[in-house]
């Protein structure tokens, strides 16, 4: 494509902005802040086997998980940049047991939530990882900031998205406008607009799951997995299983082709592995402004309030019919137990 027809994340953001007769480009700021996060991110990563920031950091972080060295450098580079943006009063972290003030910033109203480098086990053995964010506006004036502030309903995001480092490096969000997609031009170091308006398919081919945990689904979940393995033609059936541990890989193949991610509940962690304010709400939103759907088995994800930052919450996200398939199994499920 010749370099006239390009579209820069900063030239697109500016066109959106010109929608909103109200907008101050605070927002803008804050991607600003961001994009440059993630391109210091990506050149770490792109050079992770070459030098020495591979390994495990030493530390736990607050779910008592191994740090690997880019989760501590990735946290840091997005906690500077968007402290820097002047728009953010407080940031939450995957990798950090409380919330982050920004100094000198009380008064502003932005929140980001942030998982600086999700996948994170995935980087030694050089398969996609990314960081995932959404931000929320500050409810409350009156005192001052406090976590209370961050513990808002998923759907009550202003922005959330992703970057992905993987064989390219990408952005994708929304602002509730709708998905769109940019891809990091590494020759002109700039995000160009390459998937505008992003759909998923309502129907997919592929389910993705930890199947190694099966058999401490719900058993609504294991029905529905014996049925993505049935031979069906009038339904294309089997589907595919694809899952490399890494959600934004899985969601963003997913998300682009057709299909459904699951992390539900077991026996051992009855509330799934992955974190609300951190993984769910913002993949939740794009799924939702892409047309597919996303829930916990018991709500849908963006109504969920939150009781805690590093709330856990299973979760079902993909395509709206796969989705909806699998949630009438565990309803069926639930029905039928009950009537024991
Ligand atoms: P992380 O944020 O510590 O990297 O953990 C979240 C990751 C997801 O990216 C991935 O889908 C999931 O954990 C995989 O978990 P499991 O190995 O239990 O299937
Ligand atoms: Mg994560």
């Amino acid at each position: 494509m010749p370099y006239s027809k390009l579209i820069t994340l900063e030239q697109f953001i500016v066109d959106q902005q010109s929608l909103y007769k109200d907008a101050q480009g605070s927002l803008s700021k804050i991607f600003r802040s961001l994009e440059l996060a993630a391109k210091v991110v990506n050149r770490d990563v792109r050079k992770a086997g070459l030098v020495d920031i591979l390994g495990n950091h030493g530390a736990t972080n607050v779910q008592g998980e191994e740090q690997k060295k880019l989760d501590v450098i990735a946290n840091d580079v997005f906690l500077a940049a968007i402290s820097r943006s002047g728009e953010v009063c407080m940031i939450i972290s995957e990798e950090m047991d409380e919330v982050y003030y920004v100094e000198g910033a009380e008064n502003e109203k932005y929140i980001v939530a942030m998982d600086p480098l999700d996948g994170s086990s995935n980087i030694d053995v050089n398969a996609s990882i990314g960081t995932i964010f959404s931000i929320y506006r500050r409810t409350n004036f009156t005192e001052k900031p406090s976590v209370t502030d961050c513990l808002q309903k998923g759907k009550h995001q202003v922005a959330a998205g992703y970057f992905i480092y993987g064989s390219s490096t990408m952005l994708v969000y929304t602002t509730g406008m709708g998905v769109n997609g940019f891809t990091l031009d590494d020759s002109i170091q700039e995000f160009c607009l390459s998937h505008p308006n992003i759909t998923t398919p309502d129907d997919g081919k592929i389910y993705s799951v930890n199947e190694g945990n099966l058999n401490e689904f719900p058993e609504g979940v294991q029905e529905y997995v014996a049925y993505c393995k049935e031979k069906d033609k009038a339904t294309n059936r089997p589907y595919s299983a694809r899952y490399i541990g890494s959600l934004i890989a899985d969601f963003h193949r997913n998300l682009l082709k057709g299909g459904i991610y699951m992390y539900p509940s077991t026996e051992k962690a009855p509330n799934g592995k992955l974190r609300l304010m951190y993984e769910l709400n913002p993949m939740a939103f794009l799924v939702e402004q892409a047309g597919g759907l996303a829930h916990t088995g018991s709500a849908r994800v963006l109504d969920v309030k939150p009781t805690e930052l590093h709330q856990r919450v299973p979760l079902y996200i993909g395509s709206k019919n796969m989705v909806e398939k699998v949630l009438g199994m565990m309803v069926s499920e639930e029905l039928q137990e009950a009537s024991l």
